[in-house]
């Protein structure tokens, strides 16, 4: 009896993800992710220089400039359209599914 309602919380509610999105030669990669509402997204940088994560739209929330092998992240609920706030050439999106 334990084991079946065991299982069954296990399909019900799938634990939140973590992704990554790797900073380097001065692209994010992947640029787009596809994600699941409440999963997380980890930028890690491993260019030399300083970069940032940044939303595109209004700048309404920011990793602030972090550094190599320097590691920033975020819960996602929405779609986000983010960029690079110090090299505006660089730029990502996430689609929550
Ligand atoms: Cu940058």
């Amino acid at each position: 009896m334990e084991v079946w309602a065991y299982n069954k919380l296990k399909v019900i509610e799938e634990p939140p993800k973590k992704h990554t999105v790797k900073i380097f030669r001065m692209k994010f990669i992947p640029d787009h992710l596809t994600v699941k509402e409440g999963d997380t997204v980890e930028w890690v940088n491993k260019d030399f220089y300083l970069h940032d994560v940044t939303d595109e739209k209004d700048q309404k929330w920011t990793s602030k400039p972090f550094g190599q092998n320097e590691v920033w992240s975020k819960v996602v609920t929405d779609d986000e359209q983010y960029f690079c706030n110090l090299h505006k050439v660089m730029k990502g999106t996430i689609t929550v599914e």
